[in-house]
């Protein structure tokens, strides 16, 4: 949080406080300045909650860190994220607030009515820039020197930076998938020198991409929704006409983007087969934008330290780098690494949340003790750490799996696990990440509602996590269509792996309850499935959501007892997930049982929406 200023006064007496400091119980009675008559109204004050070393404190990631990582790899890992914490709290955090003080700023003109289209960013957000490369948070996963290891690494530095990033994440997310797509296109030779400023560690070289997918009338329906159209030139080079709607990081250097190159007479194949992926530069060296209007800033509700721009392409000199018609498929490289930062991002918003909600409760006193002595207010908290654990060992599951993907050690079975836990991790967790916000928010009381204390920051840059890079139920049509690709193989790993950490827990006193549990809902969906196979696709579809809310919580449910199951672990990690277990498991048997899939419901739901008429 931020140190109470500009937009609150700064309080200029000390007095009574109504929250505890270092000294717990104790009563500060400092006031010597204040007229005797206004000293029992004005003195009293709150202490604002701190946190301290976010890897130290993070007993959870630390006890992943030693279950998993190779003695070595533990060693010097641990002492740069016992750095980098430091690092976070003293310099990184309060530059995130100061992005946020300060947000971008648009001049579309200069003094003498010439059009320039800049987008002015603080001293503090360009920072975070090179903060990024020094830390190497995308170099990391592409060096590999941690072999496996290497992504998992680079998310952990990630997660931690997240919440004190001032909305860097955003175009760090971005840059990671652009340097994805260019890496598994085997980095071509004009992309060479793109390659390396992606992932370079020198901020002087350091670039940032764009991803530009969203046109007027596209949004999810990426599709048909794409109306930009590449012009061949005859140097081989495209030219880009077009208007894209949401361009996140409009300051980047370079962007991905969709478009539908034209033929000789002019017309363009439509439809997803239609799109090609291009890359271009959104400047040239001298700063010049490459034919490319900025028509205005995007007002959001949150990420405001982010410059979401709508750009008219006006000509832009771009490079095909998929094959024709290829490009929503090779842009969803670029997805799936983005849809994984968006579960970081998630993840780390509710750890931030809770821990401010836990410190807050240390020192604030309520009906003469303070909220952690109140059993009511520490359940509510319990029940938020619950959800957190259980979305921390999903995302390190997702990057667990990416890493040996990328380092050619994962199975086939690895393989199609990873292609559908990233659509059920980021729908899952962006959903978790909202709750969790929102009952945080209110473990502050009316403090919480307050805009100087730094929590609705933290609350409204949650709230994207669920809409950007595909919606729930977008991500939940990409669950249907991993099984459908898939042809059922997608499935049949899930239940065996699942299986397979069962036995391995089944031996584990006290983990009884939640391995009946997650048997029985694996069972349920195991018949859901058999059931639903020769159904209608409207079947499959109403059923999506639920069905991929009950891929998250089974799974993150075998993660947790497998956590649980580890040796040296605590009772903690037990009570964690008899808890998480002690959920509905399978929503999607339960739902199926009551005909909500059928034809006739779809015609209820929509009665109930819009009336019998
Ligand atoms: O642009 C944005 C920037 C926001 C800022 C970024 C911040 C990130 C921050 C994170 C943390 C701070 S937001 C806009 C994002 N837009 C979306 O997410 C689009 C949502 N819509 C979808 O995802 C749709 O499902 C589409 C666009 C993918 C559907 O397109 P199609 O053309 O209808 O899909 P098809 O025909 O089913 O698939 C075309 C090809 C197929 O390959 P082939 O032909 O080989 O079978 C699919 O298998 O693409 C493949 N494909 C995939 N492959 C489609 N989706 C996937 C996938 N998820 N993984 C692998």
């Amino acid at each position: 949080l931020p140190h109470t200023r500009d937009r609150c006064q700064t309080p200029s007496v000390k007095g009574i406080s109504t929250t505890v400091g270092q000294h717990s119980g104790e009563q500060v009675l400092e006031d010597l300045e204040m007229p005797l008559e206004r000293r029992p109204m004005e003195t009293l004050f709150q202490e604002q909650p701190k946190t301290g070393n976010q890897y130290l404190e993070d007993t959870l990631l630390r006890s992943y860190l030693k279950t998993h990582l190779p003695p070595k790899v533990l060693e010097e890992v641990h002492q740069d994220l016992e750095r980098f914490g430091n690092r976070l709290l003293t310099k990184i955090q309060p530059l995130g607030w100061e992005c946020e003080l300060n947000p971008p700023v648009f001049r579309q003109f200069d003094a003498w009515g010439r059009r320039v289209d800049r987008i002015d960013t603080c001293s503090a957000w360009r920072r975070m820039k090179e903060i990024s490369a020094e830390e190497g948070l995308i170099a990391e996963a592409y060096e590999r020197r941690y072999s496996n290891w290497s992504r998992l690494y680079q998310a952990v530095k990630l997660y931690l930076f997240s919440a004190s990033s001032g909305g860097f994440n955003c175009p760090l997310a971005m840059t990671d998938g652009a340097a994805k797509v260019i890496e598994s296109l085997g980095i071509p030779a004009s992309l060479k020198s793109a390659f390396d400023r992606l992932t370079s560690r020198d901020p002087k070289k350091f670039w940032t991409s764009g991803q530009w997918m969203t046109e007027r009338r596209g949004g999810s329906d990426v599709a048909d929704g794409t109306e930009t159209v590449a012009r061949r030139q005859p140097d081989g080079t495209y030219r880009l006409y077009g208007f894209k709607w949401f361009t996140s990081a409009a300051d980047s250097d370079v962007a991905l983007t969709l478009a539908r190159i034209a033929d000789a007479e002019g017309q363009c194949p439509q439809g997803s087969r239609g799109l090609s992926l291009f890359f271009l530069r959104v400047r040239d060296e001298e700063g010049k934008l490459n034919n490319i209007q900025v028509q205005r800033l995007k007002d959001k509700l949150g990420t405001r330290q982010m410059a979401t721009a709508e750009l008219w392409l006006q000509g832009a000199r771009a490079e095909l780098i998929s094959a024709e018609g290829r490009g929503v498929a090779s842009i969803s490289n670029m997805l799936s690494i983005t849809r994984i930062h968006n579960v970081i991002s998630a993840v780390a918003s509710m750890r931030r949340m809770i821990s401010l909600s836990r410190e807050y409760a240390r020192r604030r006193v309520a009906f003469g003790k303070l909220l952690k002595d109140h059993p009511l207010h520490v359940q509510t908290i319990a029940r938020m750490v619950v959800q957190w654990r259980g979305a921390f060992l999903l995302l390190m599951e997702v990057v667990r799996l990416l890493g040996l993907a990328e380092t050619n050690l994962a199975s086939e079975q690895d393989q199609l696990l990873l292609r559908l836990l990233i659509p059920v991790a980021k729908l899952y967790t962006g959903k978790q990440a909202t709750a969790v916000a929102v009952e945080a928010m209110e473990s502050f009381g009316g403090q919480g509602y307050m805009e100087d204390t730094g929590v609705p920051v933290i609350l409204r840059d949650t709230l994207v996590l669920s809409i950007w890079e595909g919606t729930t139920n977008i991500l939940s049509l990409d669950v249907l269509r991993s099984l459908a690709k898939s042809q059922g193989r997608v499935m049949a790993v899930f239940l065996s792996t699942v299986q397979e950490k069962l036995e391995l827990v089944s031996g584990t006193a006290g983990l009884a309850p939640a391995v009946q549990r997650v048997r029985e809902a694996t069972g349920s969906l195991a018949q859901f499935l058999e059931k639903v196979g020769p159904e209608p696709a409207v079947t499959m579809e109403l059923a999506a959501r639920d069905l991929s809310y009950s891929l998250a919580r089974i799974y993150t449910g075998a993660l947790l007892m497998e956590h649980a199951a580890r040796p040296g672990a605590s009772s903690t990690d037990t009570c964690a997930a008899l808890r998480w277990c002690n959920q509905e498991l399978c929503p999607v048997a339960a739902e199926s049982g009551s005909g909500s899939y059928r034809a006739g419901a779809a015609l209820q739901d929509s009665a109930l929406v819009y009336g019998d008429s």
